[in-house]
């Protein structure tokens, strides 16, 4: 049986091979980069610069000397004129002789930002309107030997929403929703105005004969340890009609290896296919994340004509939005267990997107996996990260809530402008689809929520008509034909209209669905509100905090680095953002005189606030099953809610999350005059030892101590003590000392918690005097401190900024010596590099 199988294997090889013509030659495709020789020329003055594609006008002119650099001081003011232009960007190239002889020739743009006429040869190849897609064109026919020269002429952005305008009865909350572009170039409350032009994206030609594989995933029907039911989907642009070999190849083992007949076009074709005891992959603190690599042949006679690798790894999530008691549940399952989501919401990580690469990307996202993160949202109002971002988010276990790059405002719906997204969301989905990170596809960023609660229909002053109409039009972009495509091009991931589901104002947002709960900053409640305001998902909260000195330092001179000066005021984006972040720090918080304290201090206060926030949070499991803060990362250096500025370094909020996202965790919660004391464990594991509780003084003397057993119960959060204040606080000034919690197993400290009874500006905290030593060690310094008395939030900073102390903002215990590492960058020789540090202890006593 098996002889006549492969006889009738090689019988149908030879039978392919007789059907092709004899001399045919079977080559995969080639590409031709076409990032050379590109000018930048200003159609105004006929001025030309040398270009870098991919790139943008603004890095073009700066390199040239032309424009200063927008992130400094003011200067992104007096750059404005360079997106309100024309630009015209040419190149000349020849064609490889290699890729000559290829049947099919096309022009590949993946990226053009974002209006332009594309020309070939003086030939107008495309008009593009969409940052979002790419952008291919046969070219063969108009090629020319030796010389052929490529023009893109761009339009700005601001000249086709005008227009587009003028065609519209009624205004938009955003008149930037009229073009897809990413819409927080546009100015945003955390990033400046700066509408690139460009070829932000590689551009190339690619040659091909007969068939090439255009797109390809696996589906992942059902995995568990035992096996993963999957499919192989692929499409082929094939110009015959004709029969091909199609391989799924696993380490030299043929899962898929099936004749296929291909017609001349498009073709999708789908094969079923088993794994046996796949290593399941799992998020950051779960487990690991086995990742396999298979490779898809399209084979012709015996070659390849075509071959993809494709890198995956197996898992079975699900997004579970049922009914129950409360309202509607909203919490992720992965492989078959409930998990609860810590994470944060990304931006782009700059204006000026070719400046970003995958090692500052891949520091990043270590980052977040190194402070316990799970989940990151891409946040709607950026771009589609690139395939990078995706790889790594698979190696670290960082699962991707996805928004499709839609924000804050309502959007156009004619015909054209569907049609548009359509092509968009179709290859990024196609694109994004094959990630196990990839967890969930969400529409859009409050924009159901703004329609709802932004009187967006008397300030804009609509008619019941447009209004109307542009609800249905909301409703046919975000609840019918995107989810279609989702259900087309990706049905096993599940896919959400709108983040939040519900305003933060509207009582249903903490009973259903996830939410931004913008109480706290927007509408400047208190810190303690996040305690009672528990939603069941927490896609967005957030508050702001300065950057680093030295990120400050970087965009403002001297004379400059005041509160409220103007440079630092171009460097804050939120209307009432310098002032809300006075008001929460006098609430809890000294307030200083002196401009690096105020910067040291306005951290402290955001660790604070969201550090509550957190806890809130995670107490509330199963209730609550996820917290996402605002925001990860920086555009550009400013004071915004980023726990990691545009530099990458680290303020006190993410050193925090190290403590507020870590697996095994106490909170404390006052209630009337009880303490509670939760321990929250995501582990799988039950740990069993013993419940230390001491007060202790700021000069160290201990004024009560109690000890106990204790268990922890796995993946729960359970109240471990409840206590009477009053009898608890009995010849103890409160003022004076601290409630140290720690759960001990032998020498070892699972965990611990310092419990304060008031908020840190009340606090009688004495003077204090750490003693710092500093030594090598291998190739990093080890600073060893050590202080007599209770110590807060100790900041420890260094000439080397970019340098990476392992912990940084913490308090330190009176009697206590801590050894820290610090890593230096490299910028500087070792023996140059020294150290400061301040207290908040030494800022209430200057
Ligand atoms: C959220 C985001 C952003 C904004 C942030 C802070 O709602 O979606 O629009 O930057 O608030 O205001």
């Amino acid at each position: 049986m098996k002889f006549w199988l492969s006889a009738l294997k090689v019988f149908s090889g030879l039978l392919l091979l007789w059907a092709m013509p004899a001399c045919e030659q079977v080559k995969p495709p080639e590409t031709q980069q076409l990032h050379d020789g590109w000018q930048l020329i200003n159609p105004l003055t006929q001025q030309q610069i040398p270009a870098t594609v991919p790139g943008n006008v603004f890095t073009d002119l700066m390199q040239a000397g032309i424009i200063p650099d927008p992130f400094f001081g003011t200067n992104e003011d007096s750059v404005q004129w360079v997106g309100g232009q024309a630009w015209v960007y040419e190149t000349s190239f020849e064609l490889h002789p290699t890729l000559a002889e290829y049947d099919q020739l096309q022009l590949l743009f993946e990226g053009i930002d974002t209006h332009a006429r594309v020309f070939l040869n003086d030939s107008l190849l495309l008009q593009a309107d969409n940052m979002f897609r790419s952008w291919e064109v046969d070219v063969k026919q108009l090629l020319l030997q030796g010389s052929n020269l490529l023009r893109v002429e761009f339009l700005p952005a601001d000249s086709i929403i005008w227009l587009k305008r003028q065609q519209t009865p009624f205004a938009l909350p955003e008149e930037r929703a009229r073009v897809r572009k990413a819409p927080y170039q546009f100015g945003w409350d955390w990033g400046p105005t700066l509408p690139t032009m460009g070829i932000w994206k590689s551009v190339k030609l690619q040659g091909w004969s007969k068939a090439k594989i255009e797109s390809h995933t696996l589906y992942q029907l059902a995995v568990d340890s035992t096996e993963a039911r999957l499919v192989l989907d692929v499409e082929i642009q094939s110009r015959v009609d004709r029969a091909f070999q199609l391989e799924l190849v696993h380490k030299g083992r043929k899962y898929i290896d099936q004749t296929i007949q291909l017609h001349a076009g498009d073709n999708r074709i789908q094969l079923p296919f088993k794994f046996s005891n796949p290593k399941l992959w799992w998020p950051n603190g779960m487990g690991d994340q086995p990742l396999y690599d298979f490779e898809i042949r399209l084979i012709d006679g015996n070659k390849p004509r075509d071959q993809k690798r494709l890198k995956t790894g197996f898992r079975q999530l699900e997004l579970v939005n049922k009914p129950d008691s409360i309202g509607e549940s909203f919490y992720f399952k992965i492989n078959g267990k409930a998990f609860f989501a810590k994470g944060a919401n990304y931006i782009p990580e700059d204006n000026f997107l070719n400046r970003t690469s995958r090692s500052k990307t891949r520091d990043l996202l270590a980052d977040a996996a190194a402070v316990h993160m799970n989940m990151i949202r891409v946040w709607g109002g950026g771009v589609y990260p690139e395939d990078y971002f995706y790889e790594l988010a698979d190696s670290l276990g960082l699962l991707i809530w996805q928004d499709f790059m839609f924000a804050c405002t309502m959007y156009p719906f004619d015909n054209d402008f569907l049609a548009n997204v359509e092509l968009e969301v179709t290859q990024q989905i196609k694109r994004l689809r094959k990630h196990p990170s990839l967890a969930l596809w969400c529409g859009n960023n409050e924009v159901d929520e703004g329609f709802h609660n932004w009187g967006w229909q008397r300030s804009l002053g609509w008619t019941d008509a447009d209004s109307a109409a542009i609800w249905q039009g909301y409703l046919a972009l975000f609840e019918d034909l995107i989810p279609a495509l989702v259900q087309q091009y990706d049905s096993m991931r599940p896919y959400w209209p709108s983040s939040p589901s519900t305003g933060w104002g509207r009582p249903e947002s903490l009973l259903q669905g996830d939410v931004h709960y913008w109480g706290v900053w927007w509408g400047e409640e208190p810190f303690e509100v996040y305690e009672e305001k528990v939603g069941r998902f927490h896609s967005e909260y957030g508050f702001q905090a300065m950057p680093h000195l030295a990120t400050i330092e970087a965009f403002a001179h001297a004379e400059d680095r005041t509160i409220g000066s103007e440079v630092m005021e171009s460097h804050q984006k939120h209307p009432r953002g310098t002032r809300l972040i006075d008001d929460y720090m006098r609430r809890d918080f000294p307030v200083p005189v002196q401009f690096d304290d105020y910067v040291y201090v306005s951290q402290l206060v955001q660790a604070y606030g969201i550090g509550k926030a957190i806890e809130a949070h995670r107490r509330a499991m199963p209730v609550c099953m996820g917290t996402l803060y605002w925001q990860l990362n920086d555009c550009w250096p400013v004071t915004s809610w980023s726990s990691i500025d545009y530099y990458g370094r680290w303020k006190a909020l993410h050193y925090q999350l190290k403590h507020s996202f870590a697996p095994l965790l106490f909170s404390t919660k006052t209630v009337g005059d009880s303490l509670e004391v939760y321990l929250m464990n995501d582990k799988p594991i039950a740990f069993e030892g013993r419940l230390e509780m001491d007060i202790i003084s700021f000069d160290g003397d201990v004024l009560y101590a109690i000890t106990e057993p204790l268990k922890s119960v796995k993946e729960s959060s359970v109240i471990v003590k409840k206590l009477s204040l009053k009898a608890l606080l009995q010849g103890v000034d409160p003022l004076e000392s601290v409630l140290r919690v720690r759960f001990v197993q032998g020498l070892q400290v699972f965990t611990e918690k310092l419990h304060y009874f008031d908020a840190p500006v009340r606090l009688e905290l004495p003077q204090a005097d750490v003693n710092l030593r500093v030594s090598p060690k291998g190739n990093a310094l080890e600073l060893t401190l050590q202080s007599n008395v209770l110590v807060k939030n100790l900041m420890l900073s260094s000439n080397d900024a970019d340098g990476f102390f392992e912990d940084n903002f913490f308090d330190m215990q009176p009697g206590s010596q801590r050894r820290i590492s610090f890593k230096p960058s490299g910028k500087r020789p070792i023996s140059q590099i020294n150290f400061e540090m301040v207290s908040l202890n030494d800022v209430m006593h200057r």
